[in-house]
């Protein structure tokens, strides 16, 4: 394994940062998860993209231009020799001194991973998921825009616990208003009366990749789309709901707090949007 960081390249027991940085003192820095599939890094230029917005809302400069970032990228995906895999990019705050003040850190450091990503196993795409809303709260756009993808989950890890300890794999997250915001690593989908919906960037939730590769597969294939504001009630009563996310992908969901979502099983328009990304994915050209 051929692990980046900072333009050189590293054995997994080797890869090793600073203790003094300030990503690992204080989580300040931004990151991706990206999917390799067939060789093709699926939308790289949209992951650096946000990635890029993520590190200027939080003052961030990344060493290395877009242009360069995905190259180096593309390079290591290369030299690691990956067909289908996952890539973790993060840019960190870099070294400085002891104290959250980011202008002790001269520069940001640049780390990409090449590595397997670990899904949910079969049985669930099959049969489907049960989540829970958590009673943490997705941290409010006032506080920490959740549209930047930083490195610190510690608001999605808390969530995360909630639904281990209910016994679940995910849980779904209400932003201070109440609102359904989204899940600790995926956006969430439902469908009534043949509407696909999901909650409205300003609900609070990351603008995920999949989430948007979902939707435009939606709108080629005539199914009408609604980005909107959504209460639990109309998760527990939808006909369908499902979660998407670079590590999930299409993830159908069928009990939520104990209310069945549907019949149990997973819906027609989830089956087809499932098949649509599985296309999408196949087909990407880059
Ligand atoms: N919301 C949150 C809070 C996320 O972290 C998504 C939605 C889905 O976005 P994308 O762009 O991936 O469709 C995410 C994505 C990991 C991991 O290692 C986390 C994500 C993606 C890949 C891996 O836990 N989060």
């Amino acid at each position: 394994m051929k692990i980046y960081i900072d333009g050189k390249y590293y054995g997994r027991e080797d890869a090793r940062i600073s203790v003094f940085d300030h990503g690992f003192l204080y989580g300040d820095g931004v990151f991706e998860g990206i999917r390799v599939y067939n060789g093709r890094v699926f939308r790289l230029s949209e992951h650096i993209e946000r990635l890029y917005g993520s590190a200027k809302a939080v003052l961030l400069e990344p060493p290395l231009g877009k242009a360069e970032l995905e190259e180096a990228v593309a390079e290591t995906v290369r030299l690691n020799g990956t067909v289908n895999g996952y890539i973790r990019l993060v840019v960190t705050r870099g070294k400085g001194l002891l104290g959250i003040d980011p202008s002790s850190c001269a520069k940001a450091s640049v780390i990409i991973i090449v590595d397997d990503l670990r899904l949910y196993p079969d049985k669930y795409y099959r049969d489907g998921i049960e989540i829970v809303t958590a009673s943490t709260r997705r941290i409010s756009s006032d506080s920490l825009d959740p549209r930047i993808k930083s490195l610190n989950y510690l608001n999605n890890i808390m969530a995360k616990l909630e639904a281990k300890a209910a016994g679940c794999l995910e849980a779904v997250m209400l932003n201070s208003d109440g609102f359904v915001a989204e899940c600790t690593a995926d956006n969430i989908f439902i469908v009534k009366d043949g509407v696909l919906m999901t909650p409205a960037p300003y609900c609070g939730a990351l603008d995920g990749i999949t989430m948007r590769t979902v939707v435009g597969e939606a709108v080629k294939n005539g199914i009408r789309t609604l980005e909107t504001t959504l209460t639990r009630y109309d998760l527990y009563t939808a006909d369908e709901a499902f979660m998407t996310g670079t590590g999930a992908e299409v993830a159908p969901v069928v009990k939520i707090d104990g209310r069945v979502v549907g019949d149990g099983a997973p819906g027609a328009v989830t089956g087809r949007l499932m098949r649509l990304f599985k296309e999408a994915v196949a087909s990407y050209e880059g």
